[in-house]
């Protein structure tokens, strides 16, 4: 492994040196529609926080994610839609690229696993494990509708959790417990298709992959990994305790990776089981950014080990259900492949939002979807309430008055009003141009040590991957605008000492412009808009002395130009009238998908 990849990311307080490079992933949404705020923090927000910033820092970075269009999911919601499979997958790629990119999202690529580069490389892996003898043919026996005519793979089957006892649990996995399923372990299993408990179980061919074979390799390999957050470190050891068990990877169905029928024959007509090509997809969908320029771009310097990719950082971003697959299930393709492909460094895990105390759900409908939100409101307060609140150690609530709540205090009260004071004044007492630096005394010492504390709180928090704690330094670097200006009060100073005043906002201008890089990450089009309060060359990486350096480099006499209204308030009719559209207040089922 190379030596920027065992270093991890730049330290944090000085330039970066040397240029890292920086693979990353979002978990895959299915693509059943569009997803929840709890989809959107739980992994895709968050790892595009995290590529923003790598980029931010001069690093090179390949963020990559796809729709997950294989398996029961996909099946289930085009006959929900009465759409042929493959026109409704190509439909909601669509609608789930445009929404994602409200949210300013920014994915290198947005693939999809469906395209011909993933069914290449999904047979490619089977090719490799069989040859290395880790496949085998085995005859299982699995449920099946007489009424619907068919196998009843994973979701299509529904019953009672034998775990739990949560009574809608699906066939693949209970939500509820989050313990994996085999639908033939279900208690008073019904067909999702028809409703049928007219179920019989049935002998059919798949191939298995021998998990339990390559279990102590994966299990070192899982103990070596020192960087994953407790939380994925528990859910992988939980599962390693419970001993990895050989997993049928094919299934009874005509949507997915046809099994290739000259090297399985017995498998003809079948498909692969949706976790096993859905993380190959990111492979693939690296494959199909670097096939949009491929004199420009190399998708296998990231992915392979013996083409360059041994500098590489890999972090993965997923919720905590996608834990196993992603710590265990890849990884045990990859290892079984023998081939040098790039195995996971950093995995953060997310648990979930809940709205109203219960569980955003797709099927019910329940909760706020991310093309409603992005209706409702720009997207900077959505990303800014659902990152400083992220689940990461616990479930964190989402409810219309604590959202409002936090735009109305976090963003209208103290960021949104430091810019409109700042604004105010510099027009009112000096032509809206940047002022002559002023003498410094304690509350400049004050403000600098303070700029300085947060932004190091900052790229701690970021090394670390803690998205809230890095939230907290963020807002504790506006925070300290606003005890300068109540220190400095340069409405009362103008009466007895003008340049000191002038000199005080030119601070003002110096720390909305650090904000203004600072915030990128986060809040990308407000920081945009404070980066062109005064443009001026924030070039270079995020440093604990930006504050200072971006002073020097305003040039006094320069023009400001205010933005009108950074952060409008949530008045308490609209939480009502939210909270009435959207349904709030009930705690709603406890299932969540
Ligand atoms: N689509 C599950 C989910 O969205 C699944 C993730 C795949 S990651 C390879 O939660
Ligand atoms: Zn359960």
């Amino acid at each position: 492994m190379g030596k920027q990849a065992r270093d991890g990311p730049a330290r944090h307080g000085k330039p970066a040196l040397t240029t890292e490079r920086h693979l990353i992933t979002s978990a895959l949404p299915y693509i059943n529609g569009v997803k929840h705020l709890g989809n959107l923090i739980g992994s895709m927000l968050p790892a595009d926080v995290y590529a923003r910033f790598q980029r931010g820092q001069g690093h090179e970075v390949l963020f990559i994610c796809a729709t997950d269009e294989h398996g029961t999911p996909a099946e289930l919601a085009a006959a929900e839609a009465g759409v042929e499979v493959a026109e409704y997958c190509r439909e909601q790629h669509e609608v789930q690229r445009e929404v994602c990119a409200r949210f300013a999202l920014s994915w290198d690529h947005f693939g999809r696993t469906s395209a011909p580069a993933n069914h290449e490389l999904t047979r490619d892996f089977a090719a490799a494990l069989d040859d290395n003898g880790f496949l085998e043919t085995r005859t299982t026996r699995q449920v099946f509708s007489v009424d619907d005519d068919r196998f009843l793979p994973d979701r299509y089957v529904i019953g009672t959790c034998p775990n739990c006892g949560y009574d809608r649990a699906r066939g693949d996995q209970c939500e509820h417990c989050t313990k994996q399923l085999d639908p033939t372990e279900l208690i008073d299993p019904r067909s999702a298709v028809s409703g049928s408990t007219n179920l019989e179980v049935r002998d059919t061919t798949h191939l298995f992959l021998l998990q339990s074979r390559l279990a102590d390799e994966v299990g070192d390999w899982v103990r070596s990994r020192d960087s994953w957050s407790p939380l994925v470190r528990s859910i992988a050891d939980k599962w390693l305790k419970e001993g990895v068990q050989d997993r049928s990877i094919t299934r009874d169905l005509s949507w997915g990776v046809p099994v290739d029928a000259d090297r399985f024959p017995a498998l003809a007509g079948k498909v692969f089981y949706v976790w096993f090509d859905a993380p190959i997809g990111y492979l693939g969908a690296s494959r199909e950014w670097a096939d949009v320029d491929p004199a420009g771009r190399d998708w296998r310097r990231w992915w392979r080990l013996d083409e360059g990719a041994d500098d590489v950082t890999y972090t993965q971003f997923l919720g905590k259900d996608n834990v196993p697959f992603h710590t265990i299930g890849f990884p045990t393709t990859i290892i079984g492949s023998r081939q040098p492909w790039k195995l996971v460094d950093r995995i953060k895990g997310f648990s979930w939002l809940t709205y109203y105390g219960g569980k955003f759900s797709t099927s019910g409908h329940r909760g706020i979807f991310m093309d409603d939100a992005a209706e409702l409101l720009p997207s900077d307060y959505w990303r800014w309430f659902l990152l400083s609140n992220a689940p990461e150690t616990n479930d964190s609530n989402f409810t219309w008055e604590t959202f409002a709540g936090v735009v109305n205090k976090e963003l209208a009260g103290e960021l949104g009003n430091l810019v409109n004071r700042v604004g105010t004044l510099l027009g009112r007492h000096c032509d809206s141009l940047v002022p002559a630096p002023g003498p410094a005394g304690d509350p400049e010492t004050q403000l600098e040590a303070a700029a300085e504390a947060a932004i190091t709180a900052y790229l701690a928090a970021m090394a670390d991957l803690e998205i809230r704690r890095a939230a907290q330094a963020l807002r504790s670097l506006w925070s300290a605008g606003n005890v300068y200006l109540e220190q400095t009060e340069p409405w009362r100073l103008v009466k007895t000492d003008p340049d000191a005043a002038a000199g005080v906002l030119r601070r003002c201008l110096a720390l909305l412009a650090t904000l203004g890089r600072v915030l990128e990450a986060f809040i990308p089009d407000t920081a945009a808009v404070l980066a062109g309060v005064v443009p001026l060359d924030a070039g270079g990486p995020v440093t604990t002395d930006l504050l200072t350096r971006l002073d020097r480099a305003l040039v006094t006499g320069t023009p400001a130009a205010f933005p009108p209204i950074l952060f409008r308030k949530i008045p308490e009719e609209e939480v009502e009238a939210w909270k009435a559209r959207f349904g709030g207040g009930d705690a709603g089922p406890a299932s969540s998908d």
